[in-house]
């Protein structure tokens, strides 16, 4: 069948807005008419060519919200009408990394979902009769597309797709890396580093949590009043700080007897290399944690001295916040639609299918929080 996609035919090059042709689902598979998509700097990231997975012709896209309106044979957890969000991490529940419980990075389909196909290793979209790449497993850009079962979850049919759409990565992965990945106490001194669509909802998931101190580092000096606005308390722009940005801090983190100083917790949300050095050697000697967040270009490497690793700072990573997303999502949506989390603010810009590309000149700009896309 004819869908209106926005293709993303080379690297570095606005996305086409166009018709495409989308074959129906297979075995295992269904098909969902997105009505919203998010736009994450992880599609920028991919689009501008950094990503080393990244593969042409492709329908990109990863944080989507829609309705289910055909399944293929053996689909039997979700049916026609259903509202769900794609995965861009399934939860199988069968094979060795889910049955594991120790991480959420479920192995079932990612070998195909990397070389942008669907799991029997063919694409469902094609353009003029050459095939286009999937993307994330969800290709999102689309008003329809095509999933694996595992790869969507079902959620309650009274959240709105516009809004809804932010917890398939952005809000998920930031509350999700401080409750899931961090683990982090009441009382505990964080330091988030990039206030964008993830940073904040990190923040917001360091208030939730009762986080004592929240300091958010941003060389955007508008994200002052955003950080504020989820429970920052305090907030440094790296261009203002005289010296270095690691000792100074520390330094805003001693308390008490503790003069030694540094971060129960910090969390990189830039993709950014340095930075990710620096949120590190900004953790407390002994037991600070830093999680990455932020997906770094091809090539780069972190780098530390490991003295700091000796003296007991932890280093970890966290893809969609270690959330199990037939689980965990349709609850996170719960908390949105009792009030627990907000997303309403979070969502600056909205457009159609044909504007998407404003969206991407917005996130450049430092304008957005989060553009959604509305079908
Ligand atoms: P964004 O563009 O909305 O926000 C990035 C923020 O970082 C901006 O406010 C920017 O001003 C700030 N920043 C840039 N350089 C900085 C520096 N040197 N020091 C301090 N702040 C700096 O992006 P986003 O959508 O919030 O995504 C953030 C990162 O997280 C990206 O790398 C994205 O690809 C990644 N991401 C990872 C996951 C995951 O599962 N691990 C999920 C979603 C996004
Ligand atoms: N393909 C990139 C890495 C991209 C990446 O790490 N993606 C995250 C999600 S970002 C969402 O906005 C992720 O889920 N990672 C786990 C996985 O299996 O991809 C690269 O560097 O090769
Ligand atoms: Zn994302």
């Amino acid at each position: 069948m004819d869908v209106r996609a926005a293709v993303a035919l080379e690297a570095g090059k606005p996305l086409e807005i166009t018709t495409v042709q989308l074959d129906g689902p297979q075995a295992g598979e269904l098909m969902v008419e997105i009505k919203a998509t998010g736009i994450c700097h992880t599609d920028e990231f991919t689009l501008s060519g950094a990503d080393p997975e990244g593969l042409f012709p492709a329908v990109l896209g990863h944080e989507g919200a829609g309705v289910v309106v055909d399944v293929g044979p053996g689909v039997t957890s979700v049916k026609k009408g259903d509202h769900v969000i794609p995965l861009y991490t399934p939860e199988c529940r069968t094979c060795p990394s889910c049955l594991s419980q120790k991480t959420n990075l479920c192995t079932a389909i990612r070998a195909t979902q990397g070389q942008g196909l669907m799991p029997d290793g063919s694409s469902r979209f094609s353009l003029e009769g050459k095939p286009l790449f999937h993307y994330m497993g969800t290709s999102t850009f689309a008003n329809y597309t095509v999933l694996p079962e595992i790869a969507v979850a079902k959620i309650r049919e009274d959240a709105p797709f516009d809004k809804v759409c932010y917890i398939g990565c952005g809000v998920t992965t930031g509350i999700g890396a401080v409750i899931n990945t961090a683990q982090v106490e009441p009382g505990a001194k964080a330091i988030v580093f990039g206030l964008g669509g993830i940073g904040l909802n990190v923040i917001q998931g360091l208030r939730l949590v009762g986080a004592e101190m929240i300091i958010g580092v941003d060389i955007n000096p508008t994200k002052k009043e955003w950080g504020e606005r989820f429970g920052m308390t305090h907030f440094v722009n790296p261009n203002e700080v005289e010296g270095d940005l690691v000792p100074y801090l520390v330094d805003m983190t001693k308390k008490g007897a503790d003069q030694i100083g540094g971060a129960d917790y910090t969390f990189d949300c830039t993709g950014n290399v340095t930075v990710m050095r620096q949120a590190l050697e900004a953790c407390h000697r002994g037991w600070g944690q830093s999680i990455i967040i932020g997906v770094a270009p091809a090539g780069a490497e972190i780098a530390t001295r490991p003295f700091q690793l000796v003296t007991g700072r932890v280093w970890k990573g966290t893809a969609f916040g270690g959330a199990r997303g037939r689980t965990d999502v349709p609850r996170i949506v719960d908390w949105y639609m009792d009030g627990r989390i907000e997303i309403d603010p979070m969502i600056t810009h909205t457009m159609p299918l044909t504007e998407i590309n404003k969206g991407f000149d917005l996130m450049h700009a430092g304008e957005s929080i989060r553009s959604v896309v509305m079908y």
